[in-house]
Protein backbone atom coordinates (compact mmCIF):
# COMPACT_ATOMS: atom_id res chain seq x y z
CA UNK A 1 0.00 0.00 0.00
CA UNK A 2 2.76 2.67 0.81
CA UNK A 3 4.51 1.76 -2.30
CA UNK A 4 1.31 2.74 -4.33
CA UNK A 5 0.53 6.17 -2.21
CA UNK A 6 4.09 7.22 -2.53
CA UNK A 7 3.55 7.87 -6.80
CA UNK A 8 -0.26 8.57 -6.71
CA UNK A 9 0.33 11.40 -4.00
CA UNK A 10 3.43 12.87 -6.71
CA UNK A 11 0.58 12.35 -9.22
CA UNK A 12 -2.12 14.10 -7.57
CA UNK A 13 0.72 17.12 -6.77
CA UNK A 14 2.02 17.30 -10.47
CA UNK A 15 -1.67 17.20 -11.83
CA UNK A 16 -2.10 20.19 -8.91
CA UNK A 17 0.47 22.30 -10.05
CA UNK A 18 -0.24 22.09 -14.03
CA UNK A 19 -3.46 22.78 -13.35
CA UNK A 20 -2.95 25.79 -11.53
CA UNK A 21 -0.59 27.24 -14.03
CA UNK A 22 -3.50 26.95 -16.82
CA UNK A 23 -6.05 28.28 -14.33
CA UNK A 24 -6.20 32.02 -15.04
CA UNK A 25 -8.79 32.98 -11.84
CA UNK A 26 -11.24 33.48 -11.94
CA UNK A 27 -11.32 31.51 -15.28
CA UNK A 28 -10.54 27.98 -16.18
CA UNK A 29 -8.93 28.71 -19.07
CA UNK A 30 -7.51 31.88 -20.66
CA UNK A 31 -10.19 31.66 -23.11
CA UNK A 32 -13.01 32.36 -21.10
CA UNK A 33 -10.84 35.40 -20.08
CA UNK A 34 -10.81 36.70 -23.61
CA UNK A 35 -14.41 35.83 -24.41
CA UNK A 36 -15.24 37.58 -21.12
CA UNK A 37 -14.13 40.57 -21.30
CA UNK A 38 -14.93 41.29 -24.86
CA UNK A 39 -18.70 40.29 -24.26
CA UNK A 40 -18.76 42.82 -21.23
CA UNK A 41 -17.38 45.43 -23.66
CA UNK A 42 -19.86 44.14 -26.17
CA UNK A 43 -22.69 44.98 -24.11
CA UNK A 44 -20.87 48.02 -22.55
CA UNK A 45 -20.51 49.34 -26.38
CA UNK A 46 -24.46 48.49 -27.09
CA UNK A 47 -25.97 50.24 -24.09
CA UNK A 48 -24.01 53.39 -24.32
CA UNK A 49 -24.26 53.29 -28.48
CA UNK A 50 -28.05 53.62 -28.16
CA UNK A 51 -27.57 56.84 -26.49
CA UNK A 52 -25.83 58.33 -29.18
CA UNK A 53 -28.94 58.68 -31.52
CA UNK A 54 -30.81 60.53 -28.43
CA UNK A 55 -27.77 63.30 -28.00
CA UNK A 56 -27.31 63.41 -31.60
CA UNK A 57 -31.54 64.56 -31.87
CA UNK A 58 -32.17 61.81 -34.05
CA UNK A 59 -33.92 59.74 -31.40
CA UNK A 60 -36.41 61.41 -28.80
CA UNK A 61 -35.23 61.64 -25.29
CA UNK A 62 -36.73 59.19 -22.87
CA UNK A 63 -35.99 59.71 -19.54
CA UNK A 64 -36.16 56.10 -18.15
CA UNK A 65 -35.01 54.82 -21.20
CA UNK A 66 -31.75 56.67 -21.39
CA UNK A 67 -31.29 56.10 -17.46
CA UNK A 68 -31.86 52.31 -18.24
CA UNK A 69 -28.66 52.17 -20.78
CA UNK A 70 -27.06 54.23 -19.10
CA UNK A 71 -26.85 52.15 -15.86
CA UNK A 72 -26.03 48.89 -18.00
CA UNK A 73 -23.49 50.68 -19.49
CA UNK A 74 -21.92 51.37 -15.99
CA UNK A 75 -22.36 47.82 -14.65
CA UNK A 76 -20.63 46.47 -17.47
CA UNK A 77 -18.20 49.10 -17.20
CA UNK A 78 -16.72 47.62 -14.27
CA UNK A 79 -16.18 43.74 -15.43
CA UNK A 80 -13.85 43.60 -18.45
CA UNK A 81 -10.79 44.19 -16.13
CA UNK A 82 -10.45 40.46 -14.50
CA UNK A 83 -10.49 39.02 -18.26
CA UNK A 84 -6.61 41.01 -19.28
CA UNK A 85 -5.38 37.85 -17.34
CA UNK A 86 -1.53 37.34 -17.85
CA UNK A 87 -0.84 35.36 -21.16
CA UNK A 88 -3.94 36.82 -22.74
CA UNK A 89 -2.46 39.30 -25.79
CA UNK A 90 -2.49 35.75 -27.77
CA UNK A 91 -5.31 34.71 -30.11
CA UNK A 92 -8.38 36.23 -31.01
CA UNK A 93 -7.75 39.83 -29.34
CA UNK A 94 -7.29 42.78 -30.37
CA UNK A 95 -5.32 43.54 -27.27
CA UNK A 96 -1.82 45.14 -27.44
CA UNK A 97 0.96 43.97 -25.17
CA UNK A 98 1.25 47.06 -23.62
CA UNK A 99 -1.90 46.53 -21.48
CA UNK A 100 0.91 44.03 -19.29
CA UNK A 101 3.91 45.82 -20.31
CA UNK A 102 2.58 49.27 -19.25
CA UNK A 103 0.08 48.17 -16.48
CA UNK A 104 -0.39 51.32 -14.28
CA UNK A 105 -1.11 53.38 -17.34
CA UNK A 106 -3.79 50.54 -18.61
CA UNK A 107 -5.40 50.48 -15.10
CA UNK A 108 -5.34 54.40 -15.04
CA UNK A 109 -7.17 54.53 -18.60
CA UNK A 110 -9.87 51.98 -17.42
CA UNK A 111 -10.55 53.42 -14.17
CA UNK A 112 -11.06 56.81 -15.95
CA UNK A 113 -13.45 55.18 -18.16
CA UNK A 114 -15.38 53.70 -15.15
CA UNK A 115 -15.13 57.34 -13.55
CA UNK A 116 -16.52 58.46 -16.78
CA UNK A 117 -19.22 56.27 -17.52
CA UNK A 118 -20.41 56.33 -13.42
CA UNK A 119 -20.81 60.40 -14.26
CA UNK A 120 -22.94 59.73 -17.29
CA UNK A 121 -25.27 57.33 -15.39
CA UNK A 122 -25.51 60.06 -12.91
CA UNK A 123 -26.28 62.87 -15.09
CA UNK A 124 -28.98 60.20 -16.96
CA UNK A 125 -30.43 59.81 -13.18
CA UNK A 126 -30.24 63.57 -12.99
CA UNK A 127 -32.58 63.95 -16.68
CA UNK A 128 -31.20 67.30 -18.11
CA UNK A 129 -30.11 66.32 -21.81
CA UNK A 130 -27.44 68.85 -21.95
CA UNK A 131 -26.05 67.64 -18.71
CA UNK A 132 -26.06 63.78 -20.60
CA UNK A 133 -24.70 65.52 -23.69
CA UNK A 134 -21.60 67.04 -22.51
CA UNK A 135 -21.43 63.70 -20.06
CA UNK A 136 -22.00 61.59 -23.07
CA UNK A 137 -18.60 63.53 -25.26
CA UNK A 138 -16.44 63.04 -21.90
CA UNK A 139 -17.15 59.14 -21.61
CA UNK A 140 -16.78 58.61 -25.54
CA UNK A 141 -13.27 60.11 -25.06
CA UNK A 142 -12.50 57.78 -22.07
CA UNK A 143 -12.96 54.98 -24.12
CA UNK A 144 -11.07 56.27 -27.36
CA UNK A 145 -8.23 57.42 -25.36
CA UNK A 146 -7.74 53.86 -23.82
CA UNK A 147 -8.46 52.13 -27.50
CA UNK A 148 -5.57 54.53 -29.02
CA UNK A 149 -3.01 52.87 -26.39
CA UNK A 150 -4.23 49.73 -25.78
CA UNK A 151 -6.03 48.44 -29.03
CA UNK A 152 -4.59 47.24 -31.90
CA UNK A 153 -6.14 48.95 -35.02
CA UNK A 154 -8.02 46.37 -36.88
C1 LIG B 1 -18.83 53.69 -28.76
C2 LIG B 1 -18.07 52.52 -28.97
C3 LIG B 1 -16.79 52.79 -28.69
C4 LIG B 1 -16.67 54.18 -28.22
C5 LIG B 1 -15.65 54.99 -28.97
C6 LIG B 1 -15.66 56.41 -28.49
O1 LIG B 1 -20.03 53.81 -28.89
O2 LIG B 1 -18.52 51.35 -29.37
O3 LIG B 1 -15.79 51.98 -28.77
O4 LIG B 1 -18.00 54.72 -28.37
O5 LIG B 1 -15.92 54.94 -30.33
O6 LIG B 1 -14.73 57.16 -29.19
Amino acid sequence: MQSLLKPLLGMVLVAGVVGAAQAQAPFAKVEDAVKYRKNALFVMAQHFGRLGPVVKGERPYNKDEVAKNAAIAEQMSKLPWDGFVAGSDKGETGAKPEIWTDAAKFKSAAEKMQQEMSKLAQAANGGDLNAIKAQFGETGKACKACHDDFRKKP
